[in-house]
């Protein structure tokens, strides 16, 4: 079993999602993640053990060389494609209940900015990691955060801005997050924004790449 959770998270950390692929070249002809998550599943195993010992420790590798800058951008969306592809085939699980994910992040770029780039990487390396996160969007803005957050009993809220003006709107939804709910987590993130910045405005973290953010969540929230 273990052998075949080993290629898969190595095919993760590669971008390889099916054996119909070409990519990458060195593993042509190969079962890629898509195939290898049905052979677990058939296999008996359980979709907890695919995501824990297969999907996170690929996704992992992926995050800390990004975070080093060891690869570039497109190495991370062929990896987080290949994480997406199989993950697809464990959604009943999550749906059933069977797999626990980590905590729910609420992700949201913030009012007046309509960047979005970096907001869905920091969500593909949560959800990679075994967060679930409830993306809102583009020029989102306190109240819908403040409603998302209380109906998804949520206790994490990751915010990107990517402009120096936008990056200002922070202020006032970190204020009212902090004025309306109780223990929520605000993290934020984005080209412009600083730990400076951050501890101004009395965000919770700051990280200039999403795999901080992650190391940060799954030790702060860790049970
Ligand atoms: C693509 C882009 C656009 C696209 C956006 C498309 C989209 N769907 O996102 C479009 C064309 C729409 C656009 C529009 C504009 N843009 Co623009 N855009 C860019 C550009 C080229 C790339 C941004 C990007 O995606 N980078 C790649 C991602 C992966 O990086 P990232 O967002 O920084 O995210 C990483 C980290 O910051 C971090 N991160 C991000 N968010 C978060 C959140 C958390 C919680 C955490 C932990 C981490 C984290 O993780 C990510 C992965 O490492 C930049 C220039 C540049 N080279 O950066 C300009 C730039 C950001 N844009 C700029 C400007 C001025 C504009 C416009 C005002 C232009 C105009 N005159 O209309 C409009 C603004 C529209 C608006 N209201 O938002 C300026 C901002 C200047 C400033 N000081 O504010 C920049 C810097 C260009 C420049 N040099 O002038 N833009």
């Amino acid at each position: 079993m273990n052998e075949i959770l080993q290629q898969l998270s190595l095919c993760i950390e590669k971008g390889r999602v099916n054996k119909d692929s070409n990519y990458p070249a060195d593993m042509k002809g190969m079962p890629g993640a898509v195939e290898l998550t049905q052979q677990a599943l058939s296999e008996g195993t359980l979709a907890q053990d695919i995501l824990n010992i297969g999907f996170l420790p690929g996704m992992k590798i992926v995050g800390d060389k990004f975070k080093d800058g060891k690869i570039f951008l497109p190495e991370v969306l062929i990896s987080a494609r290949a994480m997406s592809s199989a993950m697809e085939l464990l959604k009943p699980y999550f749906q059933s209940g069977e797999i626990n994910y980590k905590g729910k992040v609420i992700m949201g770029t913030v009012a007046g900015d309509l960047h979005d780039i970096g907001k869905n990487i920091v969500k593909m390396v949560l959800e990679g990691g075994g967060w679930q996160v409830v993306d809102l969007g583009i020029n989102v803005n306190a109240e819908k955060i403040i409603d998302a957050i209380n109906t998804n009993s949520a206790k994490v809220v990751g915010l990107s801005a990517l402009l120096t003006t936008t990056m200002q709107n922070m202020k006032e939804i970190v204020r009212k997050i902090k004025s309306e709910t109780k223990d929520v987590l605000v993290v934020i993130g984005g080209a412009p924004v600083t730990k400076a910045f951050a501890d101004s405005i009395n965000a919770d973290g700051y990280f200039h790449d999403p795999q901080g953010m992650l190391d940060y969540l799954n030790k702060k929230m860790s049970k």
